[in-house]
């Protein structure tokens, strides 16, 4: 059997599980939001990460009924977290340049009755390589509905700095890779300083990924970064363990 017929049954079976990273703010001292992160149970093959079936489900078009799940997955479950927690979904480029998104994101809204401003997009910068009016337009008809828009990934696609200026996004989400050489590296000081700065100048909150050590942390806390997500905190868990996780994150010393 190929992964393709695999995956077209993996929604109906009830095959595909959405896990939750927190995100927490440093000013805040609270978890600000999750990232929901798909899972794919596979009977035969067990776990299967994103990595190796979002390409194929963006090729086949499956992407649009797997994403469509995933938005109104999310919302369900954020629905039960307390009003200032956000979820964040990702969203792929076939997925945002389908011409049925705006109208599934409200339905997802609708049907769980999350408030669209709990509601945080993630795209990335390959929407910027071409059609950039298209993507403009879009981005500004999804911020029309109330959702909020992050630039997942930042800095490493299309260098281009000028896009972040046309279009004011939520949040800057630093790429890992920036976050990896962080303890000792000046150079990679600087750039989380220089990022940082501009986002700042521009209104523009920042998240950054892959945060696993208090050295990490601190550096980030010093150069105004305005929340942390990484295995530090917690790796990705499932929507079962999230009100612990709050509980646990939300008021500690
Ligand atoms: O948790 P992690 O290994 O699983 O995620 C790997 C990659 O898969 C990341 O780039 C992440 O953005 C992507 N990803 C995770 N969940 C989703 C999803 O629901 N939709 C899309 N399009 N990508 C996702
Ligand atoms: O591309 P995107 O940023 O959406 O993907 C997030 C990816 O980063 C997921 O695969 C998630 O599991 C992974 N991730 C989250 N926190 C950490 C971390 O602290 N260390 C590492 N190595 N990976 C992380
Ligand atoms: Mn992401
Ligand atoms: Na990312």
């Amino acid at each position: 059997r190929s992964m393709e017929i695999d995956l077209h049954e993996a929604l109906r079976n009830g095959e595909l599980e959405l896990y939750f990273q927190p995100l927490f703010g440093l000013s805040q001292n609270r978890v600000t939001a999750f990232e929901a992160l798909l899972r794919w149970n596979h009977p035969t093959r067990g776990m299967v990460s994103p990595v190796d079936f979002i390409p194929l489900a963006e090729e086949t078009g499956l992407i649009l009924p797997i994403g469509e799940w995933v938005l109104h997955e999310a919302c369900r479950a954020a629905r039960t977290w307390p009003d200032h927690i956000r979820v964040a979904v990702n969203v792929s480029p076939v997925q945002f340049r389908s011409a049925s998104l705006n109208s599934v994101i409200l339905q997802a809204l609708a049907s769980s009755g999350l408030p669209p401003q709990q509601l945080e997009l993630e795209v990335t910068e390959s929407l910027f390589i071409e059609n950039v009016e298209a993507t403009l337009a879009s981005l500004h008809s999804l911020r029309a509905l109330g959702v909020r828009v992050a630039l997942d990934d930042f800095g490493t696609g299309y260098s281009s700095l000028s896009y972040l200026r046309s279009f004011p996004f939520d949040k800057l989400k630093i790429d890992r890779s920036f976050i990896i050489d962080l303890q000792a590296n000046n150079g990679a000081t600087a750039m989380i300083k220089a990022i940082t700065g501009l986002a700042d100048a521009l209104g523009i909150e920042t998240t950054a990924e892959g945060v696993e050590t208090i050295d990490q942390l601190d550096i980030l806390r010093k150069q105004g970064c305005s929340q942390i997500q990484g295995f530090y905190f917690s790796r990705p868990i499932r929507a079962g363990a999230v009100a612990d996780l709050i509980r646990e994150l939300d008021y500690q010393e």
